[in-house]
């Protein structure tokens, strides 16, 4: 039989439990670069902090827009750009992340429509926890040289 204490303190951990919500995650710089019409594939950024005092992790990422997300990590191997998927994002408590060119980054399958410069597209951020949150992201035009047209996937 479950006594009292165990009974309150199992009703205090749930009560602390994180519940993550949009002032927990602030996200800035979101942006997709945009990809030539025929590219199947194309790649998003940002900066995640987490203003939390517990750590979070993005379990996944879906969109209405692509079909597919996945998170990747860009290494320099033997003078080759190779990019690994990874299955989470974690961002440690009261830290930040950056998805940059040629570091970790979204990766877009499949857009279910062409995407241009200016627009703004919404993309899902599942947590560990069980909660989501939609973030905005801003279609850009690249200046930089893409590194994803050239490499294998
Ligand atoms: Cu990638």
């Amino acid at each position: 039989m479950l006594s009292i204490k165990t009974f309150f303190l199992t009703f205090i951990f749930l009560f602390i439990s994180p519940l993550l919500t949009a002032d927990d995650l602030a996200i800035e710089d979101a942006w997709i670069r945009e990809a030539p019409p025929v590219s199947r594939v194309q790649a998003a950024y940002a900066t995640l902090k987490n203003n939390d005092k517990n750590d979070i992790e993005v379990t996944s990422a879906a969109s209405p827009a692509f079909k597919k997300i996945e998170f990747h990590t860009t290494t320099l191997k033997n003078g080759l750009m190779s990019m690994q998927q990874q299955p989470t994002i974690h961002i440690a408590a009261k830290g930040e992340v950056k998805l940059e060119p040629e570091g970790m980054h979204m990766m877009l399958f499949d857009p279910t429509k062409p995407i241009r410069a200016g627009e703004k597209i919404n993309i899902n951020f599942t947590f560990s926890n069980g909660t989501s949150t939609t973030f905005l992201f801003t279609v850009k035009k690249a200046t930089t040289i893409n590194h994803h047209q050239h490499m294998h996937h």
